[in-house]
């Protein structure tokens, strides 16, 4: 009986890569939680992962999924463009959202979000960037907060991908991937980004996925670069290290063996990042689902307003890369919804 009551009925809108990853977290690793449904435009490919992971139904439209009677939250894995949208018809239902990143392919659509939860007054949307959850980057945070390393200066992020799809544009490498290091070197030195500059290498002939380089000030005076490469080949692979006044602090590889063969030492990478943040994505979805029977937000996940800000500076690193500029990143200012004191109570 106590069970049923705390069962949160989940629709997972999205089939693909991401929804059919979250659909198996939900149902195979997280108590509390049933997969109630899972939408895809394509029934089949809805179909072929219920039957693949159990789920109650079946569906291929999104809004009607979101509008169930028997569905309490929803996980927006769909494209990236369907985000705001489906995010929006939740939130008219009060219905609280685990969205994939990106919360909004612009700016101005991840405002209109922020918006919409303020005229609700209440927080709804948790937002996918589930490193915040992984336990390299929670030793970093914890790490920097005790004093261990003095006082943060510098950032560096590698992120890497073995190949690229082939719809990837240049651009996407910040649009797509970089915004997990935009909220990541956010959450971590706890302050807003201001400045991007990109670069792309001159030797790289490659259409698309090229890899680029940025360049980013804080508000608090760090210097951060981020390397995205979706074409290394060898691997997923993100790297990360935190220079302080008195030391510094390297992610370290969550490889679980290291293998020693004809006189030389190797640790396995993993394909992509579902394998690399297995634990996150757990953790994170944890998490949300905790936070929603007690109806209180999970402080240190990202919500709509850290979706808006990672969005704000894709956009403006996106100009950066198309005008060869250091642009300055243009936040609106933080509704008290979601000021940092209130964060933390
Ligand atoms: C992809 O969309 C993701 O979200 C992955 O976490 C990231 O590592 C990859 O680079 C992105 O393209």
């Amino acid at each position: 009986m106590l069970k049923e009551k705390l069962t949160v009925r989940i629709a997972v809108i999205g089939a693909g890569i991401m929804g059919a990853d979250h659909a198996e977290i939900i149902s195979k690793d997280i108590p509390g939680a049933t997969l109630q449904v899972i939408c895809d435009l394509s029934e089949d490919r809805a179909r072929e992962v219920a039957k693949r992971i159990g789920a109650e139904h079946v569906a291929s439209d999104a809004g009607a999924a979101i509008r169930r009677g028997d569905v309490d939250a929803v996980v927006i894995a769909s494209p990236d463009e369907t985000h705001a949208g489906l995010a929006q018809v939740a939130l008219e239902l009060r219905k609280p959202v685990l969205c994939e990143k990106p919360l909004a392919v612009s700016a101005r659509e991840a405002l209109s979000i922020v918006e919409a939860e303020v005229h609700l007054g209440r927080q709804l949307i948790q937002v996918g960037f589930m490193r915040r959850f992984d336990p390299s980057y929670a030793d970093m945070k914890a790490g920097l907060a005790s004093g261990q390393i003095g006082q943060a200066i510098m950032m560096h992020n590698f992120h890497r991908n073995v190949a690229a799809p082939a719809n990837f544009s240049g651009l996407m490498a910040i649009t797509n991937s970089a915004p997990h290091e935009f909220d990541a070197i956010r959450y971590i030195l706890d302050t807003e980004i201001t400045a991007i500059s990109a670069f792309e290498p001159q030797t790289c002939s490659l259409e698309t996925g090229k890899p680029v380089v940025l360049v980013l000030d804080t508000a608090a005076g760090h210097l951060v670069t981020v390397e995205v490469n979706n074409n290394a080949s060898y691997g997923y692979d993100v790297r990360g290290e935190l220079i302080g006044s008195d030391g510094a602090i390297m992610l370290a590889s969550p490889a679980t063996t290291r293998i020693d063969k004809r006189l030389s030492s190797g640790t396995p990478y993993p394909p992509d990042w579902r394998f690399r943040f297995r634990e996150a994505y757990r953790l994170q979805n944890q998490a949300w689902v905790n936070s929603i029977n007690t109806g209180i937000p999970v402080t240190h996940a990202a919500n709509a307003w850290d979706g808006y800000c990672a969005t704000v500076v894709a956009e403006t690193g996106a100009m950066a890369l198309s005008t060869s500029e250091r642009c300055s990143v243009d936040l609106q200012e933080r509704p008290s919804l979601y000021s940092r004191q209130r964060a933390a109570a």
